[in-house]
């Protein structure tokens, strides 16, 4: 036995990103894994603090916990570090059965230096804030500040060659987000004289393949020659992320776990609009990796795997904009950070199956702390039960899930704000979606037409669909009505349900089959209730 476990121990392989025709998955433990996350609040990164956390994370079934790491915590005094913090959390998150996806909130958190220690907050002349178009000091810590950028990234070492000591052997810990919601409110980029020496530089190679000018300017020059109104916020950009690429290429030379980025969102582009977004007018934080910057942060930061969309706008169309915007073939989907609110549930469904690593709603914590109106007014089981039911029937599938995924086979669709139906195109089969229905029969039976189904009075109904057979799917939903027929070698023939089996998968990702649903049940679609239900279903035509 103890052999064994020895040997299953060092078999553990670090955890990594993998890529398989523009999917993407997250290996644990040398297997595809689904994050069902959670994310503590912001304070909740003290040991006292964590027991209510570890109670939230347990009722809403998650298999992950994403807290910070702050550098004021682990080194309050320069070049003295404690790691008291880490150790608890760690060990605390084996006792619960958590992996853990620590946040460094350094040199930025929501772009402000509020997380570093003392003794840089207030220290201008060894770590320089931004200066804006009229010489005044922003609140900002610039990215162009080098003792700044060597005291950040000896931290974030430090934290991770003690990860490794503590957690190499277990790999608890299988992501690091690397600062968090960095770029500057109110000022473009760094005036100072650094940044306007660094501004009149030509603008890298490796920044214009991924960024070529817009129509009509140079190809290559400076900044503002190649980009005009863009060459304030892609300079920005590009200090930020050269600033974070130092960081993450030092911690993963030490610790070699993937790490990410996270961006408090500009408002995105509709899917159905073509145009360039609009020039950075101080609406968002110059800088981020927002959307359209993507590219300067994979030319800038290849040791970091992915920028990842933190949701707050709760508009279906724009959730479906923003998750169209992440998903690319260089840029794995994750959603590291999404309201609570009760709203927010029905995503989980539509962004695990778009094949997203996974998701974590902010604020799975019982600490007496509510962000309401970003998401929950709740702070108690209620809030947490909306993602619980979800999550607790994914949770025996996850890693099934994440292979499916990354194999493309998987859909995910969340009811929009209009309510109307719609559809998704498989492989040989085609869904029709519809919402607010009653279980049976089709709307022309109501005498009243306006009349509809209880506990449906506000957006609440999704569905992840995995093709696992060429006539074969796995539907997992709520508050949905799923009607399958022939598409493409389908499209003439008459179809009918050969099998619709209720059931769950179990620990092992086994099907357990609980009944066969026919009849009044299958006549008039799929209609999957208000509790999260598991269909194995399976088409013939004839
Ligand atoms: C998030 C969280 C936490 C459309 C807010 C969101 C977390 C940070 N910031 O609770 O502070 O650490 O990443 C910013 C959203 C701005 C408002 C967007 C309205």
């Amino acid at each position: 036995l103890h052999t064994v476990s020895i040997a299953a121990a060092t078999a553990a392989e670090m955890p990594r990103l993998v890529e398989q025709n523009g999917r993407h998955a997250l290996l644990v433990d040398g297997a595809p894994f689904l994050v069902l996350g959670g994310q503590a609040q912001n304070s909740s990164n003290y040991p006292a603090a964590l027991p209510k956390v570890w109670e939230a994370l347990k009722d809403a079934h998650a298999n992950t916990l994403e807290i910070p790491v702050a550098w004021e915590q682990i080194e309050p005094r320069e070049g003295k570090f404690d790691f008291g913090y880490v150790d608890t959390l760690v060990a605390q998150a084996r006792q619960n059965g958590m992996r853990l996806v620590l946040l460094w909130f350094g040199t930025w958190k929501n772009t402000g230096p509020s997380y570093t220690p003392e003794w840089v907050k207030f220290d201008n002349t060894r770590f320089p804030r931004m200066v804006d178009k009229d010489g005044k000091t922003s609140y900002c810590l610039s990215p162009l500040g080098e003792a700044t950028l060597a005291a950040d990234k000896k931290a974030f070492v430090a934290l991770m060659e003690h990860v490794r000591k503590i957690d190499a052997d277990k790999k608890t810990v299988i992501m690091v987000q690397v600062e968090n919601e960095v770029g500057t409110y109110g000022v473009a980029r760094d005036y100072g004289a650094r940044g306007q020496a660094a501004f009149a530089q030509p603008v890298p190679a490796a920044v214009l393949a991924q960024q070529p000018a817009p129509a009509g300017r140079p190809a290559q020059g400076n900044w503002s020659e190649v980009y005009g109104d863009y060459a304030e916020q892609y300079f920005h950009s590009w200090a930020i992320a050269s600033y974070i690429e130092e960081i993450a290429k030092a911690g993963r030379a030490v610790y070699d776990l993937p790490m990410y980025v996270n961006n408090a969102l500009r408002d995105p582009q509709p899917l159905d609009d073509p145009r360039a977004p609009l020039p950075w007018r101080a609406n968002f934080a110059s800088g981020g990796p927002t959307y359209d910057v993507i590219g300067i942060y994979k030319a800038a930061a290849p040791h970091i795997d992915f920028a990842a969309p933190d949701i707050y706008m709760p508009e279906s169309n724009k959730v479906s904009a923003i998750l169209a915007s992440f998903q690319r073939r260089d840029n794995a989907l994750m959603v590291p950070e999404m309201g609570n609110a009760e709203g927010y549930a029905r995503y989980v469904y539509q962004i695990i199956g778009k094949g997203a690593l996974g998701v974590a709603p902010f604020g799975i914590d019982y600490a007496e702390y509510s962000n309401y109106p970003l998401g929950a007014k709740y702070i108690d089981r209620r809030m947490v039960e909306p993602f619980a039911k979800i999550y607790k029937v994914f949770a025996p599938m996850g890693r099934t899930w994440a292979k499916w995924a990354l194999a493309g086979r998987t859909w995910g669709v969340a009811e929009g704000d209009d309510r109307a139906p719609q559809t998704v195109e498989m492989n040989g089969w085609k869904a029709t979606l519809s919402f607010r229905e009653f279980q049976f029969g089709e709307r022309e039976y109501l005498r009243d037409k306006t009349e509809f189904a209880a506990g449906t009075e506000h957006p609440s109904g999704g569905v992840a669909i995995a093709q696992v057979g060429p006539d074969e799917f796995v539907l997992i939903g709520q508050q949905i009505r799923v009607k399958l027929s022939g598409l493409g070698a389908n499209k003439e023939k008459p179809s009918m349900y050969a099998r619709v089996e209720e059931g769950r998968f179990d620990k092992d990702g086994k099907w357990v089959m609980e009944r066969n649903w026919n009849g009044d049940q299958t006549d008039y679609g799929l209609n999957l209730p208000a509790t999260p239900t598991v269909l194995k279903v399976r088409m013939g035509t004839y």
